[in-house]
């Protein structure tokens, strides 16, 4: 087992992809001030998700790992012989290997990911593991067009996975676009197997981005160092601090670096002017029910197969068809 810790990669649905110089620039010189989700995955960062995802308040990973260990056997019924499994963002493929257990009628696995070193290295071990298995890594960009190895296009069917509610992190016209595109590139009579947080009382959904060890507080700020580091930017990271809110209206949880004194920052030799109090907004983490998030799917002809939640349904694992 490789002890890097697995590097997560946020990617956001765009044709071209622009600089982090200039995705910066151009959300820090907005009204209200922004800087895209996808930058917080630097080695810094994705080590700090990883310790997220194991604080007691931050409940997300492991409900999505219980329920996909309990329902593994139901899960599999949807797979056919000889099927692909096409995994979008695959990182680590910790959350496959509960489905590829499940489902030796699998023939083939392709991890999909925009880090190419990572899933190269998973395919070494995801081989030894599962020897009958085709283990096929891709790297790509989720969000934009791809092709699939021969063999997983010759398969009699292709079915997606996209856990860790990732699609949380898009904005819904993205999350439709990201939908859209799956199903082009799963093709007809593919199935869709997603991983969504749910909506919940107020105080867990705070909770869990405002832990009490300051965990989430640190991921946030690692942006600020990020900039300082790549872009040669003068944030003092005292003089920011982390906010994080459930949005009702809108049905996500805001991240926000919230600015505690009026002052001028440096970024790449620009001059940013800040008010007391005015924000930089670092994240979206969309929440969606069951309903929400099918009539999302349907909307770009992905139709219920099944559904799956835990005890308190904090969060759900949700299986689509594709209609075209
Ligand atoms: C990766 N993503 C699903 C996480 C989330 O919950 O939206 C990122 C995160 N941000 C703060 N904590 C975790």
């Amino acid at each position: 087992m490789v002890a890097a810790v697995a590097r997560k990669r946020l990617p956001q649905p765009s044709s071209d992809t622009p600089s982090f110089e200039t995705d910066v620039l151009e959300g820090l010189r907005a009204t209200p001030k922004q800087v895209p989700a996808k930058y917080f995955y630097d080695a810094a960062g994705s080590h700090l998700f990883e310790r997220i995802t194991e604080l007691p308040e931050y409940y997300p990973t492991r409900c999505e790992m219980k329920t996909l260990r309990e329902h593994a056997a139901d899960i599999a019924r949807l797979v056919p012989q000889g099927a692909a499994l096409v995994e979008f963002g695959s990182g680590s493929s910790k959350k496959a290997r509960i489905l590829l257990r499940a489902a030796p009628k699998l023939a083939a696995y392709v991890p999909v990911d925009i880090c190419g070193e990572m899933i190269e290295q998973e395919a070494i071990e995801l081989r030894a593991d599962f020897p009958q298995l085709k283990v096929l890594p891709v790297t790509a960009d989720i969000c934009n067009p791809f092709d699939l190895p021969d063999e997983a296009k010759a398969a009699p069917e292709r079915i997606g996975f996209f856990p860790g509610s990732t699609i949380g992190n898009f904005e819904p016209h993205e999350a439709s676009a990201f939908l859209r595109n799956a199903a082009n590139i799963l093709e007809a009579g593919a199935k869709l197997i997603i991983g969504v947080d749910l909506i919940k009382p107020v105080e867990v959904l705070n909770a869990a981005y405002n832990d009490a060890a300051g965990v989430t507080a640190r991921f946030n700020l690692n942006l600020l160092t990020r900039i300082n580091r790549e872009l040669g930017g003068t944030f003092r990271l005292n003089t920011f601090e982390h906010h994080a809110f459930y949005n009702r209206e809108r049905h996500r949880i805001e991240m926000h670096l919230a600015s505690l004194k009026r002052q001028k920052v440096k970024v790449a030799g620009e001059t940013i002017e800040f008010r007391a109090g005015e924000t930089i907004h670092t994240e979206n983490s969309y929440k969606y029910s069951a309903e929400s998030l099918a009539a999302l799917a349907r909307g770009v002809g992905w139709l219920p197969a099944g559904s799956w939640t835990d005890a308190r349904k904090y969060f759900s694992i949700q299986a689509f068809t594709f209609a075209g």
